[in-house]
C-alpha cells in the first residue's frame, strides 16, 4: 500500500514538473513575441533580403526628371516595385465644373510635379512609365479642369508620368487622330515610355481605381460616360479615353492620319486593332465612370463626310496610312509647369 502511494507521489511529481517545464515554455516564447525593437530589427532584416532577392531597382531619393540617366550615386536609397494596386486610391471622387479653376491652384495643389507635367513617385518604382497625350486647341478651361482632376488622380495611382498637349495650330479642319500620333512621336522623344493613354480634353474619370496605364490588351477607359447615360454607346466604342502600349500602338501601325473633321477616327482604330487580332480591355461600368465638360461643337471640326468610307476601309489603309506615314511640322516644344506643351502643323485636308 505504501509502496504505491510512493509511486503515485513520484507520477505527480512528474506531471507537475512536465507542467511547468510547458508554462516556461509557453511563457519563454510569449514574452519574446513582445520584444517589438527585437522584432522590428529581424523585419527590417528579413525585408533587405527579400530586397536582394527580389527585383532589387536602383533609383536616386528624389525623383528625376525626364530624360535623366539612372545612374547609381552615393547616398542613393534603394526603392522596391511599387504595388499592382496603389494603397493611395480613394475610390469614387465628386467631379463638378461649376467653378472655374485656375493653374496656380492646381501648381499649388501639386508640388511634386516636375516641369513639363512630369512626376514618378517619391518612394516605390512605377511599374509603367506613362505618357498621357491630349489632342488640343481652344480649350483652355478644359484643360484646366482636366489638369486639375487628373494630377492628383495620376499621383495616387503612382505612376511615372508626363502630360503632353499637342496643340494643332492654325484654323485647318480639326484632326485629332493624327495630333495623337505626334504625341506618341514626341513623347518618346522626350523619355523612354512604354504605355500612352489618349485622353480628350473633356473627359474626367469618376474614380481613380481606373487606372491610367497599359494592360495586356488595348485598354478603353471612358466606358461609362454621363452623357451616355453611364453606358457604352455601342460595343465597338473606342472613342475618348484609351491607352496601348508602344507595341500595341506600333502593331497597328499607330492612328489614321487622314480623318478631318469630327467622327469615325476612334472606329477605325477600333478596326485596326481587332484586324491584328487584339481585342479590347476595359473596366466595370461603375469604376469607369465619367464626366464630360459641356461644351458646343468646335468650329473647323465638323462632322466628316466621308468617315463612313474610310471606316469601311480601314483593312487596305492601315499599313500604308498610320505612324509609319506621319508627317507634320513641329513649331514649339515647351516644358510648362504642368504639362509640356507641344504646337504643331498637321497640315489640311
Ligand atoms: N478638340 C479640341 N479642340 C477642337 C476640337 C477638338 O481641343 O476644336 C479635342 C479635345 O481634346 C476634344 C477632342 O479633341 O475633347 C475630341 O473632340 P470632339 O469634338 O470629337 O469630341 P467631343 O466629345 O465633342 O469634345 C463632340 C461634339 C459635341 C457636340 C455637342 C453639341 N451639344
Ligand atoms: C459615333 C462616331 C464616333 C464617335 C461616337 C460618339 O457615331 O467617332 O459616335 O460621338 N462614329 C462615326 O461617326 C462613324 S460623341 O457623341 O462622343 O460625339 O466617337
Amino acid at each position: 500500500m505504501a509502496g504505491d502511494f510512493s509511486l503515485l507521489h513520484r507520477i505527480c511529481k512528474l506531471v507537475v514538473l512536465v507542467c511547468f517545464l510547458h508554462i516556461s515554455v509557453t511563457l519563454f516564447f510569449y514574452v519574446r513575441s513582445l520584444d517589438i525593437p527585437s522584432a522590428f530589427v529581424q523585419n527590417q532584416q528579413q525585408n533587405r533580403v527579400n530586397r536582394t532577392e527580389n527585383n532589387l531597382i536602383r533609383s536616386s531619393k528624389l525623383p528625376s526628371v525626364a530624360g535623366e540617366k539612372e545612374l547609381e550615386k552615393p547616398g542613393e536609397k534603394e526603392l522596391e516595385k511599387c504595388p499592382e494596386t496603389s494603397p493611395l486610391l480613394v475610390g469614387p471622387l465628386r467631379v463638378d465644373f461649376g467653378s472655374p479653376v485656375g493653374e496656380e491652384l492646381v501648381r499649388q495643389q501639386n508640388p511634386a510635379l516636375q516641369p513639363g507635367g512630369r512626376f514618378r513617385p517619391a518612394d516605390c518604382v512605377a511599374l509603367q512609365k506613362v505618357a498621357v497625350i491630349i489632342p488640343f486647341r481652344r480649350r483652355e478651361e478644359h484643360l484646366r479642369f482636366w489638369l486639375y482632376y487628373l494630377h492628383p488622380i495620376l499621383q495616387r495611382q503612382q505612376l511615372d508620368y508626363g502630360v503632353y498637349v499637342v496643340a494643332q495650330d492654325g484654323d485647318a479642319t480639326f484632326n485629332r487622330a493624327k495630333l495623337l500620333n505626334v504625341g506618341y512621336t514626341e513623347a518618346l522623344k522626350d523619355y523612354d515610355y512604354d504605355c500612352f493613354v489618349f485622353s480628350d480634353v473633356d473627359l474626367i474619370p469618376m474614380d481613380d481605381r481606373n487606372t491610367y496605364r497599359c494592360f495586356s490588351q488595348p485598354r478603353h477607359l471612358s466606358v461609362s460616360m454621363d452623357k451616355f447615360g453611364f453606358r457604352l454607346p455601342y460595343n465597338q466604342y473606342f472613342g475618348g479615353v484609351s491607352s496601348m502600349s508602344k507595341e500595341q500602338f506600333l502593331k497597328i501601325n499607330g492612328f489614321p492620319n487622314n480623318y478631318w473633321g469630327w467622327g469615325g477616327e476612334d472606329d477605325d482604330i477600333f478596326n485596326r486593332l481587332s484586324f491584328r487580332g487584339m481585342s479590347i480591355s476595359r473596366p466595370s461600368g461603375d469604376i469607369g465612370k465619367c464626366r464630360m465638360i459641356q461644351h458646343q461643337r468646335d468650329k473647323k471640326n465638323e462632322a466628316n463626310p466621308q468617315r463612313f468610307n474610310r471606316i469601311a476601309h480601314t483593312r487596305d489603309t492601315m499599313s500604308s496610312d498610320g505612324i509609319s506615314s506621319l508627317s507634320y511640322s513641329l513649331l514649339k516644344t515647351e516644358k510648362r509647369d504642368l504639362y509640356t506643351w507641344i504646337s504643331v502643323d498637321v497640315g489640311k485636308p
